[in-house]
């Protein structure tokens, strides 16, 4: 692949932006490269500056369910801009989009919009600490909420990946009431919380974890903590971020029926324009401002355009066996990854939940942090690079997921069933 003009690119973006890219898993750190920069996308491609094309499993870290530039999204974010682009002021759109929320996630009665995952997560937390009057947060090792700062604490995405152990800037005072235990660990989180609860506002979870690559939560492991955060009056979260209208239309919470106090949502539901959201329980949204006491804000909160673009993106989830056509291409392609794997004789353990999958390369079992960082990154590194010079844009780190989009064909995923096959026997 010649890249030339991304390398260019990325010369005069590091002048001009830190590390040259606005979010630092984009640099391909981890992965030993340089990053190709994205000239434009459709359906399940990519293409750079230098022309090249990619088929793509980033998909812009799960917005993009429905493949690139989807037609009916990119039509109903032009119909929108026809009108303006913000209004600082109450909109239809945003009550229609809440609408389809609340009726989409079993757990939501209320629902507020903000601007990314991060901002919903934050707004989350604060929610908890004010509905309860507990400062203290639990979260789970390998688990990644967004950048706030409580959240960073061993937190998955970004800081894995760049070995950051928690963050400088970060002050000891604030994570002093942030606990992170290991993932999928019962006795512990029963331990910890009966030890510490009267202290506790509330517990935040990746049903699926997505941020230390895929894992699953055991059989027990969220309706364990359900029980204990009911009898313990801790706030349960549900950090869909990822797993949001992605595992289901009604979310992880719907997959593994299972309902959480508050649900943070973003990506899926923005269908790529920035949009988070939090919702739950009415009594709980109720003490939100301007209601409520627990203040929270945001200049282009419910902004028109993103809640177009999440609109069409919902409208196009409710086809009839929308999730089941995903879930079994997303099969299809994670049995070609394991038979590739047994194949080339080399180690890879391979965790799918619906469309979202990671290959660890590792014996496995891969059931929470620790154990995923017993993956080879530097071997996940070079078959990053071998199958980008074959056209495939995977994650650029071991320990993020593969999306899978209804846009990617099942001749495409043969391809890429058949080019792991390659890069596995040249890891061997
Ligand atoms: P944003 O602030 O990036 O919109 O959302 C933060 C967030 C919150 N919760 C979960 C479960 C998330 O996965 C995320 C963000 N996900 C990462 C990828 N794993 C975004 C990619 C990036 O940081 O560039």
């Amino acid at each position: 692949m010649e890249t030339k003009i991304s390398s260019r690119m990325f010369e005069m973006a590091k002048k001009v932006i830190p590390g040259g890219v606005n979010s630092p898993v984009r640099a391909c750190k981890s992965v030993g490269c340089e990053p190709v920069f994205i000239q434009k996308a459709k359906g399940s491609h990519i293409y750079d500056v230098d022309g090249n094309e990619y088929l793509d499993f980033v998909c812009s870290w799960g917005p993009m369910i429905h493949g690139h530039a989807n037609e009916e999204i990119m039509d109903a974010v032009t119909d929108a801009v026809k009108d303006g682009t913000s209004f600082g002021a109450p909109t239809t759109k945003e009550m229609a989009l809440a609408s389809m929320v609340v009726e989409a996630v079993p757990s939501i009665e209320k629902v507020r919009f903000v601007n990314s995952g991060t901002e919903a997560t934050m707004s989350a937390v604060r929610l908890a600490r004010g509905f309860t009057g507990k400062d203290v947060i639990v979260k789970f090792d390998g688990c990644y909420h967004g950048h706030a700062d409580s959240f960073l604490i061993k937190a998955g995405s970004g800081v894995i990946t760049l070995g950051i152990p928690g963050s400088p800037g970060v002050p000891e005072d604030i994570v002093k009431n942030t606990i992170s235990i290991p993932y999928n660990n019962e006795d512990l989180l029963e331990k910890t919380l009966r030890e510490r609860g009267a202290e506790i506002a509330c517990v935040i979870v990746e049903p699926v974890a997505g941020n230390m690559g895929c894992v699953a939560p055991s059989a027990t492991f969220l309706a364990r903590l359900r029980e204990l955060t009911e009898e313990l009056n801790i706030v349960l979260i549900f950090d869909e971020v990822i797993t949001g209208f992605r595992l289901a239309y009604g979310g992880a919470q719907e997959h593994f029926g299972i309902m959480p106090d508050l649900t943070c949502l973003g990506k899926i539901i923005g269908g790529g324009l920035p949009v988070g959201a939090y919702g739950g329980r009415a009594d709980i949204m109720d003490q939100i401002a301007p209601d409520g006491p627990v203040y929270q804000a945001g200049t282009l909160s419910g902004n028109p355009l993103a809640m177009a673009a999440g609109i069409a993106n919902l409208r196009l989830l409710q086809r009839p066996d929308f999730y089941k056509e995903l879930n079994e291409k997303a099969e299809f392609l994670a049995d070609g990854l394991k038979k590739a794997a047994e194949s080339a004789g080399i180690p890879v353990t391979l965790n799918r939940v619906g469309s979202l999958m990671t290959g660890f390369f590792t014996e496995g079992p891969v059931t929470d942090f620790e154990s995923a960082m017993g993956s080879d990154a530097d071997r996940y590194a070079v078959h990053y690079r071998q199958m980008l010079s074959k056209g495939i844009n995977l994650a650029p780190s071991q320990f993020e997921v593969a999306f899978v989009s209804s846009a990617h064909t099942m001749d495409e995923l043969k391809t890429v069933v058949e080019m792991t096959e390659w890069s596995f026997k040249k890891l061997a």
